[in-house]
């Protein structure tokens, strides 16, 4: 399938899953805590990763299917496969935030090929198909090219690993001091195309799951930023990681 078709398939199916969100029965939602602090996950999201499963593999059959809400561990090595978050910000959505998107990675032999993150709340669709650039619904998107001292950081807490707290608030006051700002919005997908877009010029988080970073990963990437653990090097997509991501300046 040209990549064309194959990622207006995927974004068709997206947004779909986001009018889900928009119109979730508030207090309707039953909320199960996961292992961790603050770790939580609802009906919404079970729901949704269960269409996204449905509807992304009847488009690539072929494809491997990992999703947040299953502990699958099937192998991204080999042909395509789809690493998903049914909703990235699942905290937000729980306190009707409005800070909540849906988060399609696809791989292709291991690397990132494709990446989709929508927003409902904004009816915002970007989009990223690799070698071929990023776009915010149908336009392109790049990084800002503003220099830290100019730039606001993003930063998530990792707020599952108690143990991470201390050294992620050290950090955003170290970029705090440093920068314009910092933002928390609480969801990573989101995050990192906010750098994309040029509205931000960092961010980071010390621990993040593939789902959460895949496809905003490339997204970024595509929009010419940088994207590495905190250590420098690539980001695992296959295991989680820590997550550095920047407009290539800041
Ligand atoms: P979620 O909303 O899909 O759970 C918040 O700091 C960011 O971390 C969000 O993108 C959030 O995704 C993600 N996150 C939540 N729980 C996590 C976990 N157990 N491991 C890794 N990332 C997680
Ligand atoms: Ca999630």
């Amino acid at each position: 399938m040209e990549p064309k078709e194959l990622l207006g398939k995927i974004t068709d199916v997206v947004r779909e899953c986001g009018e889900i969100i928009l119109h979730a029965e508030r207090g309707k939602s039953r909320i199960d805590e996961k292992a961790g602090h603050a770790n939580f996950v609802t009906e919404y999201d079970k729901r949704i990763q269960q269409i996204l499963r449905k509807s992304l593999l009847q488009i690539l059959p072929e494809a491997v299917f990992v999703g947040e809400e299953e502990d699958i561990h099937a192998s991204i090595a080999k042909g395509y496969a789809f690493i998903v978050d049914p909703i990235d910000g699942t905290t937000n959505f729980i306190k009707d935030y409005h800070m909540s998107v849906v988060s399609v990675g696809l791989t292709l032999d291991g690397e990132k090929y494709m990446g989709v993150v929508y927003n409902p709340y904004s009816d915002e669709m970007f989009t990223a198909v690799r070698g071929q650039g990023a776009c915010l619904n149908d336009g392109p998107i790049h990084v800002s090219s503003q220099p830290l001292s100019n730039g606001l950081v993003l930063f998530g807490t990792a707020p599952y690993y108690e143990e991470l707290a201390k050294r992620s608030f050290e950090m955003a006051y170290d970029y705090f001091k440093k920068a314009l700002d910092v933002r928390r919005s609480g969801s990573a997908a989101l995050d990192l195309c906010s750098v994309a877009a040029g509205r931000a010029e960092l961010f980071f988080e010390l621990s993040l799951s593939p789902w959460d970073y895949v496809a905003g990963a490339l997204i970024l990437e595509e929009a010419g930023g940088k994207v590495t653990t905190l250590e420098g090097g690539p980001l695992t997509l296959h295991a989680g990681c820590s997550v550095l991501a920047t407009n290539g300046i800041a």
